[in-house]
């Protein structure tokens, strides 16, 4: 990966705290938390349930012993059942649209507003964005929370944000010639719809002055941040958050790009095997549960996130003690199971664009003839490498083919495609299609 051109700058002191210190403050914001949790009638009887008190709360080893929140929760406590504080103090409400029936409601105080805005400007600061540049902001704004969110923590930086929103593609790119954007905030693959636009209409890339860009919402891989770095020619950086416990700035990558370095004086994140709900040994995978340390109007006492990622310490030249994620695998209720071997989509997206001559717009394509799964992986040939040939298809499938079973140790029907036949998404992607009609609880 190529090293970025920007000096390394913290955007405050806590960032750089010793671990001893943090602890310190991590065990009085997780009493506090507790206190302020019971004032929510599902944690109070829960709490009640294992005796748990603010006092008996000693050290944040004490965490093992909190409730567990899980979505279901969320959903069972709609709109407000998790508010802890008088409605009166509520500032703003923001809710993740989520696949089935309600949204999940998120409120905040005008304290909650200031505290986010300031683990986003954090996170954004630690990216590499300056007072001088201009941003545009190409998620949704509205009950979603990654507009409002990155949106103020620009602001608080200094740097000119334009809220384009998301969608309208065309707009977007003269929006970013006109203005000379030099930071993209979107997911990424409205970033690859970007690129494609740009590609398709003939565009010069010079006339855009995009340097660089923070992507997140979606999982997304290594190899995906070199194809759009490469059609952008920008660096791009991975943040990490989620509503139930606030939005974006739950973590962030600094200029090292090795992991994302968890706001851990606003938030303790577990790393658990999602089975056993047991810690896994440090920089393995696991399921993140996250807990609130310092959030007045819905505090979250050990959030089941589902996402699947590790957690490392060790020192980071950047200087933030703070300890990192790796990128989100994907998420435990994403996983497939193909004849026994468990496979994130994120790992096909990983074997596809290491083939030259297939793009990264694919989807994969899930029936159940009869009892057992059946899984298409449907990719689009580069403009490039299209060809009425079949025998250069024929090969490049045999490629793709082997590049899946490298890594997943499967052999899934591959299918070909033409350029531009497959959905482009503004917002998150939707790569999985799945037609097993199962039955959704
Ligand atoms: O997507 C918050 C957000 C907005 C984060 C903008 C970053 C930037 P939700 O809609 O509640 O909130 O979706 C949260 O998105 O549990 C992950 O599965 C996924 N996700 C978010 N960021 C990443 C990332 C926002 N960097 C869900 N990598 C989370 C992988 C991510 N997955």
């Amino acid at each position: 990966m190529p090293q970025v051109p920007f000096e390394n700058q913290l955007l405050d002191a806590a960032e750089s705290m010793c671990r001893e210190e943090l602890q310190v403050l991590q065990t009085l914001r997780l009493k506090e938390t507790v206190e302020r949790t019971m004032k929510v009638p599902f944690y109070r009887k829960k709490f009640a349930e294992k005796n748990i008190t603010p006092d008996s709360i000693r050290s944040v080893d004490d965490l093992k012993r909190l409730p567990l929140t899980t979505k279901a929760d969320f959903r069972d406590q709609y709109p407000l059942g998790f508010l802890a504080v008088p409605r009166e103090e509520v500032v703003r409400y923001h809710g993740s649209s989520g696949t089935t029936g309600k949204p999940t409601i998120i409120a905040y105080t005008a304290r909650d507003l200031k505290m986010w805005t300031q683990m986003c400007a954090r996170f954004l600061v630690a990216g590499g964005l300056r007072k001088e540049h201009t941003v545009q902001v190409a998620f949704g704004y509205g009950l979603f929370t990654g507009g409002f969110g990155l949106h103020y923590g620009i602001e608080r930086i200094g740097a000119a944000v334009i809220p384009a929103a998301s969608g309208n593609t065309r707009r977007q790119i003269q929006l970013m010639q006109d203005m000379k954007t030099d930071v993209l905030i979107s997911t990424p693959s409205y970033a690859l719809t970007i690129a494609d636009h740009i590609r398709r209409e003939n565009i010069a890339l010079p006339s855009l002055s995009l340097k660089y860009a923070h992507f997140g919402g979606e999982t997304w891989t290594e190899q995906m941040r070199e194809t759009i770095e490469q059609e952008l020619q920008i660096y791009a950086f991975n943040n990490y958050g989620l509503s139930e416990v606030i939005g974006p700035g739950v973590s962030g990558e600094c200029l090292a790009r090795n992991g994302m370095h968890i706001q851990e004086d606003h938030f303790l994140v577990e790393c658990l095997n999602p089975h056993t709900l047991e810690p896994v040994p440090e920089g393995e995978p696991g399921e993140l549960v996250i807990t609130s340390l310092d959030r007045e109007a819905m505090p979250v006492i050990r959030y089941r996130t589902r996402d699947i990622a590790r957690i490392f310490g060790g020192a980071c030249r950047c200087g933030r003690s703070f300890r990192r994620m790796g990128r989100v695998i994907g998420r435990s209720d994403d996983m497939l199971i193909i004849r026994g071997v468990n496979v994130y989509p994120s790992q096909i997206e990983e074997a596809l664009l290491q083939v030259p001559g297939a793009s990264p717009h694919y989807e994969i394509f899930l029936t159940r003839p009869k009892t057992l799964d059946e899984v298409t992986v449907r990719v689009e040939i580069t403009p490039a490498y299209f060809s009425d040939k079949v025998s250069d298809m024929t090969i490049l499938k045999s490629h793709i083919v082997s590049a899946v079973a490298a890594i997943t140790g499967l052999h899934l029907n591959v299918e070909i495609l033409a350029p531009n036949v497959l959905q482009r998404f503004e917002g998150k992607a939707k790569r999985v299609i799945d037609h097993r009609n199962l039955k959704v609880e």
